[in-house]
């Protein structure tokens, strides 16, 4: 495909005398250089020739305009700028009129914002999504939109980064009307030429007055403190609220430069680059050799092994997705569990006025629960979520083997056992996957498809259909004990152990890593999850452990009491009847005490910033070395990872990206230099170190495609 050139991604045609001026720039329009200049160019002439009476903007293909061409932020800006393409819209002295449809976002609406009139398709979407990528509406949309729409409705839909259907903004104010049809220049034709017949006006949105100057200062006053409370270091959602303050206050024109200087300002942050990664990385994750060589194979019923917490949870996500599903379980008294598992999620659902009572019935009608493997011969897709042990593994393997189609896809839902092991106990390892959700499944976005070494690349292509029918995130892993997620985290796990039993209190770290934009601490999480969990899996495996390894007991001292977290009343934490939040307790502070000088350590004090240091180097150097072994084909796969299913703050883009950030040469050092004091837990990765010698960074690993 050549370049991009303003003739080829933006044609004018005349009809009579309207100027149909067409966006034509696969995928979504985006508004590059290049779409800049056509459009600029395009109202240049329509102003310039006396026989244009009007212009008509449209979008080719799937949508109107997407928004700025987000390949391009971080690069230097070349002319004209968006706001002043939307200005030349808007100053046009005969009538613009804009017709959505398909996705008129960011700086697509802005440009609809600036015509002077506005028709909607009914399956347009419009929104202004720019706090998602660390920025605010820059081309006037935080001036344009409260004028259209008001204050309070325009912000919120800026913070929120929501999509409007055509027929919430047309009740929002943001288009004059809904147009029936699915051909939008023919739409805009007849609409335009109407408007030309009876000599209808341009009107300027910058001409429309805020209503109620006084009462929107005090919407936005309560907006702002209630964001605060709630973005955890995000940047940009405040910026925006100061901009549609600048637009209540200050003339048009002044409230556009003010803009102009906080969307420099959201521009130039690193969260903006940490977002815009994981909006593209999200994006490049299913692209993996399988999916591109192969095509899925055709799945229609799905079978579930077991129905506890995890086997319920995949079997709601695959009936919120529309399949009928199978459910089998040992005896009577397991699947009425399991079906009332899975049914108490529809019934919560209902309770919150959430989902009808015939739409439960409806998907319960889908649900066939069964004690017999047999009732799993005609599913195409088995997902088996039974108890964590190989040997019991293998049985339910060989049952599938005995019982399923020849062509099901056979997937275990296992988080660390080895799956090559378990497709061996089958006749048919080319159809054995893994596919590891994470609790609770129907609602947690991520899904690691381990490929184990005889799958076959459909099979591969297979799970990652599926995941894109039940609308999660997948990324590809290979076997080893715990996969991508759940081995880099067992090692930042024991990094905050070390600092526990050095001297910072789970209350310090827990802080710390809020600080740096988590939702919650690890030890938090511990409690959450129930800290029977981790002691169960450290149990099993300590036969294995290095006796060389430094191992904090601190964790089984607490497990020993029987404090499991929350569902215990106390963990790490204390949790009195009916507290939320849990609080800090003296006796897990005495036992840590106690285990510090049974090992002769005198505590010392960390700061927050170093707690994470070390958190942080333990994360990358174990996601280096799970790239290096393969289990992870991209430093991209190891952030969508933890984005999408441990909760590392989005705006920093995830490990990797967090690490490239930083540089590699300082996590590297760092490593280096926390190994003087533990050689044996922080072994540098040959990958880290071997980038570092070449001055590159994890993005360079990054194919995109
Ligand atoms: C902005 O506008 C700033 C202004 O206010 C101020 C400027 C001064 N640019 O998602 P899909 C690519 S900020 C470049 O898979 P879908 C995407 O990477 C922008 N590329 O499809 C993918 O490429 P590939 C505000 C873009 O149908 C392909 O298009 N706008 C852009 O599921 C298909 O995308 C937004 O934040 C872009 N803007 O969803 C909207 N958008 O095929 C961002 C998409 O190579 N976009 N691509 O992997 C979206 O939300 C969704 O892409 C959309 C389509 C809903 C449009």
């Amino acid at each position: 495909m050549g370049a991009a050139t303003p003739d080829s991604v933006v044609t004018t045609a005349r009809v009579g005398s309207i100027l149909a001026v067409t966006v034509n720039n696969p995928p979504v329009n985006a508004l590059g250089v290049a779409v800049r200049q056509g459009l600029a160019a395009a109202m240049a002439a329509a102003q310039a020739d006396s026989g244009v009476a009007g212009v008509l903007l449209v979008g080719a293909g799937k949508a109107f305009i997407a928004g700025a061409d987000i390949r391009e932020f971080g690069k230097p800006t070349m002319p004209p700028s968006l706001p002043e393409v939307c200005r030349s819209i808007e100053d046009c002295t005969k009538p613009v009129v804009a017709v959505l449809h398909g996705a008129a976002l960011g700086g697509g609406l802005e440009v609809a914002l600036s015509a002077h009139y506005r028709l909607a398709l009914p399956a347009a979407k419009l929104g202004l999504p720019e706090v998602t990528l660390g920025l605010l509406p820059g081309s006037g949309g935080t001036q344009r939109a409260p004028r259209l729409m008001g204050v309070k409705a325009a912000t919120e839909l800026m913070l929120s980064g929501q999509h409007l259907s055509a027929k919430a903004a047309l009740a929002a104010g943001l288009v004059d009307q809904l147009a029936e049809g699915d051909d939008a220049r023919a739409v805009g034709l007849d609409y335009l030429s109407g408007l030309l017949a009876r000599n209808a006006p341009v009107r300027r949105t910058r001409d429309i007055a805020i209503a109620d100057p006084a009462a929107a200062l005090a919407e936005l006053a309560a907006l702002k403190a209630d964001t605060a409370k709630k973005i955890r270091g995000l940047f940009s959602p405040l910026k925006i609220i100061e901009c549609v303050q600048a637009a209540v206050q200050l003339p048009f024109d002044e409230g556009m430069a003010r803009e102009r200087a906080l969307f420099l300002e959201c521009l130039d942050s690193p969260q903006r680059a940490g977002l815009i990664h994981a909006f593209f990385a999200e994006r490049e994750v299913v692209k993996v050799p399988e999916a591109q060589a192969a095509a899925p194979r055709a799945f229609a019923r799905i079978g579930i092994v077991g129905g506890g917490t995890m086997g319920a949870g995949i079997a709601v996500s695959a009936l919120d997705a529309g399949y009928p599903v199978t459910m089998v379980e040992r005896d009577a008294e397991s699947i009425a569990r399991g079906r009332a598992n899975v049914e108490k999620v529809y019934t919560g659902l209902v309770a919150k006025g959430r989902m009808a009572e015939e739409a439960k019935a409806a998907v319960m009608a889908r649900y066939t629960g069964s004690t017999s493997y047999d009732d799993l011969a005609n599913v195409d897709l088995v997902i088996e979520a039974v108890f964590e042990d190989l040997e019991v593994k293998k049985a339910v393997f060989k049952e599938l083997d005995r019982v399923c189609k020849p062509g099901a896809v056979l997937a275990t839902n296992t988080s660390y056992l080895d799956i090559d092991a378990i497709a061996a106990a089958t006749r048919r390892p080319q159809d054995v996957i893994g596919l590891h959700f994470f609790s609770p499944a129907n609602i947690m976005k991520l899904l690691e498809i381990v490929v184990p070494a005889k799958v076959s690349a459909d099979v591969v292509a297979t799970a990652f259909e599926l995941a894109k029918k039940l609308k999660k995130v997948p990324v590809r892993a290979g076997v080893c004990d715990g996969f991508i997620g759940n081995r880099i985290l067992a090692v930042y796990r024991d990094a905050a152990n070390h600092v526990l039993e050095d001297g910072a209190s789970p209350y310090e770290i827990d802080a710390a890593v809020r600080e740096f934009g988590y939702p919650m601490g690890p030890f938090q999480v511990s409690d959450l999850a129930g800290g029977d969990i981790g002691w169960a899996t450290r149990k099993r495996k300590a036969a294995t452990r290095d006796p060389k390894a430094r191992y904090v007991e601190i964790a089984d001292r607490i497990a020993e009491r029987g404090w499991y977290g929350q569902k215990t009343g106390r963990g790490w934490y204390l949790y009195p009847e009916g507290a939320r939040m849990g609080q800090q307790d003296p006796e897990v502070l005495a036992i840590v005490d106690a285990e510090r000088a049974r090992k002769g350590i005198t505590p010392r004090t960390f700061s927050h910033e170093e707690i994470m240091r070390r958190y942080m180097a333990a994360m990358v150097n174990e996601g280096a070395k799970v790239l290096e072994e393969g289990i992870a084909l991209r430093p991209l796969d190891i952030d969508v990872t933890f984005l999408s299913g441990y909760g590392f703050p989005r705006y920093r883009g995830g490990p990797m990206q967090w690490a490239d950030m930083q540089g590699l040469d300082k996590v590297l050092a760092d490593i280096e230099a926390f190994a003087k004091e533990d050689a044996q837990f922080w072994q540098p990765a040959a990958l880290l170190k071997k980038l570092v010698a070449e001055g590159r960074n994890f993005a360079s690993l990054n194919q995109r495609g």
